[in-house]
């Protein structure tokens, strides 16, 4: 098992509804350990930052406005294989669709409209993604290395 660093984001929405303790009692149950976390209120060039790729995509304009709606609590996670183990425990990208047991089945609205999509929690889909992540919303001294 490969020691993996991770980035995540508790997404305003989760915030709103109070979800955040419980969704980081089940990414501590997973074994991941946090190694860095703060909250923000995001702006456009961090929601332009983190999702590139989507830029050019029709629900990108609903995408900034839902990440920028409130604030949100972003993480550098630790643990074996946490990028994968991250991911297989927030579930499928639109909720309705997450398996049961998901943080995005539990803590995730599972109807939308208009393809706007709220979905509680953000983890990285790769190692190179991790870093260039955490890159946009940490400095290297804020990452705080679990000497016990
Ligand atoms: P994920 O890695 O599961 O967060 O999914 P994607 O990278 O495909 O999508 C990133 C974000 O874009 C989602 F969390 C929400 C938003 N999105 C939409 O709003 N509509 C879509 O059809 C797909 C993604």
């Amino acid at each position: 098992m490969a020691l993996e660093k991770t980035f995540s984001i508790i997404k305003p929405d989760a915030v709103a509804s109070n979800y955040a303790g419980n969704i980081l009692a089940m990414i501590e149950e997973a074994g991941l350990r946090i190694i860095a976390a703060k909250m923000l209120h995001m702006t456009e060039k961090h929601t332009e930052g983190l999702y590139e790729e989507h830029k050019e995509r029709p629900f990108y304009a609903s995408l900034a406005g839902y990440m920028t709606s409130g604030p949100v609590i972003v993480m550098v996670l630790e643990g074996d294989e946490a990028v994968s183990t991250l991911r297989k425990i927030m579930g499928a990208t639109t909720p309705k669709d997450a398996e049961d047991g998901t943080i995005r089945n539990l803590y995730a609205e599972k109807e939308f409209e208009d393809g706007a999509l709220e979905n509680a929690i953000h983890g990285s889909d790769s190692l190179k993604s991790a870093e260039r992540e955490i890159g946009i919303f940490f400095n290297p001294d804020e990452i705080c290395p679990r000497t016990r």
